[in-house]
């Protein structure tokens, strides 16, 4: 609740400097953007690797990299996408990191943030994300269905992540195009992948299929793959390194 009441304000702050018009009329706002889902269904591996610089469950995770020397490796590597994360407060992020992750790559990019206002995707638009997130935690279905149906009018997937079966149960609706669930409690930072395995078989075929947070081995990914996840949601395993784009390629190969 915190996370949110500051987020509008920061909202309100922002939309007193930049305009709903000055967002609409940004090049990359006018420009097409990309199917995350397609590419994560049309990849052998579908990880979606995330630029994160710290996080409220590990502090510093890594400082030391440019965003554009994180995000070409992931896509060498074979990433099918990249989360790019861009609240501040929390984990270090800003939309220049999605601007510039925008700049180094062709793969479609996610932008990761504490979605609560249809200002936001415009602004993900516009900073050259191709899909968002909402999370089921912090938001109504009434809400959900509001900014999705948004998101979607701008032609951005969008990625629900829940983390229990109640949370999926009010927000599964057509216009979702990837569902994930977070293997990661938010409130308790415990990890536990049987969370994914445990929710699968109440999600839908509609929808592609991801399991975020705490994977570590390609056995996880082999395990997750069995029960049916499609997707995989991977930050600090790889950011933790000294070469994220090198270790992607490693635990792929
Ligand atoms: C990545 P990990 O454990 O691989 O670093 O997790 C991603 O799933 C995690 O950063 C995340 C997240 C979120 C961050 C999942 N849902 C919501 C911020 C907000």
């Amino acid at each position: 609740d915190q996370i949110i009441a500051s987020k509008k304000k920061e909202i309100d702050l922002k939309k007193s400097i930049v305009s709903v018009a000055q967002l609409e009329n940004s090049d990359l706002f006018n420009k097409k953007t990309k199917s995350l889902s397609k590419s994560i269904i049309n990849s052998p591996f579908g990880i979606i690797a995330e630029h994160k610089r710290r996080s409220p469950s590990k502090a510093t995770i890594n400082n030391s990299f440019s965003v554009e020397e994180v995000v070409k490796g992931y896509e060498n590597a074979g990433a099918s996408g990249i989360s790019v994360l861009t609240d501040m407060q929390y984990f270090g992020g800003s939309l220049e990191d999605l601007l510039l992750a925008r700049a180094s790559v062709q793969i479609p990019l996610l932008r990761k943030e504490f979605i609560v206002d249809e200002y936001q995707l415009l602004e993900a638009k516009s900073f050259g994300a191709d899909a968002i997130l909402l999370i089921a935690a912090v938001l109504s279905k009434q809400e959900i269905k509001q900014l999705s149906e948004f998101a979607q009018s701008l032609a951005l997937e969008v990625l629900l992540e829940v983390h229990n079966q109640e949370e999926l149960e009010k927000s599964i609706m057509p216009s979702l195009d990837l569902i994930g669930v977070n293997n990661r409690n938010l409130k308790t930072f415990e990890v536990s992948l049987q969370n994914s395995i445990d929710l699968i078989n109440h999600i839908p075929n509609d929808f592609v299929k991801i399991s975020e947070s705490g994977i570590t081995t390609t056995n996880d990914i082999k395990l997750l793959r069995s029960n049916g996840f499609q997707g995989f949601l991977i930050g600090e395993n790889f950011m933790k390194t000294d070469n994220p784009g090198k270790s992607l390629e490693q635990f792929i190969n």
